[in-house]
């Protein structure tokens, strides 16, 4: 009897203290979608443009729909910044949803981020930003 009642306290326990210590670390989650017409769209926002502090760590939950072409190796589309390429700003990106989280820049200013799979005729425009502060 004195076991479950640990046992529950302890679920009870780590239901609340994983989201709380989740969010803490990885900080605000952008929801992205690459959409089938060749354009990046942010959640909630008019501009496609996200933003963090520098050094700080994101967590970008994206959504890519297939334009009219794709890439030999399935991506539909890319997600890159090309001076951060080599820091994990580059992902391809395959239908459907996936999350990942990255270490924004230390240095503060604005970055392009571009797709780089020929995903159809509005490719070479398919393209947001992302804002660092200091
Ligand atoms: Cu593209």
């Amino acid at each position: 009897m004195k076991t479950s009642l640990f046992i529950i306290t302890l679920m009870l326990a780590s239901a609340f203290a994983i989201p709380a210590r989740a969010s803490a670390e990885t900080g605000k989650v952008w929801e992205i979608e690459a959409t089938k017409g060749q354009t990046f769209v942010v959640k909630g926002e008019k501009k496609p443009v996200i933003t963090a502090k520098a050094g700080e760590e994101i967590t970008l939950r994206i959504t890519a729909h297939k334009g009219t072409a794709q890439a030999k190796d399935g991506a539909v589309h890319g997600f890159v910044i090309k001076s951060l390429a080599d820091q994990g700003w580059n992902i391809r990106l395959k239908e459907g949803t996936q999350e990942v989280t990255l270490k924004a820049p230390d240095k503060p200013g604005e970055y392009v981020i571009e797709c780089n799979v020929p995903c159809g005729p509005s490719h070479a425009e398919q393209k947001m930003k992302l804002v660092v502060t200091p």
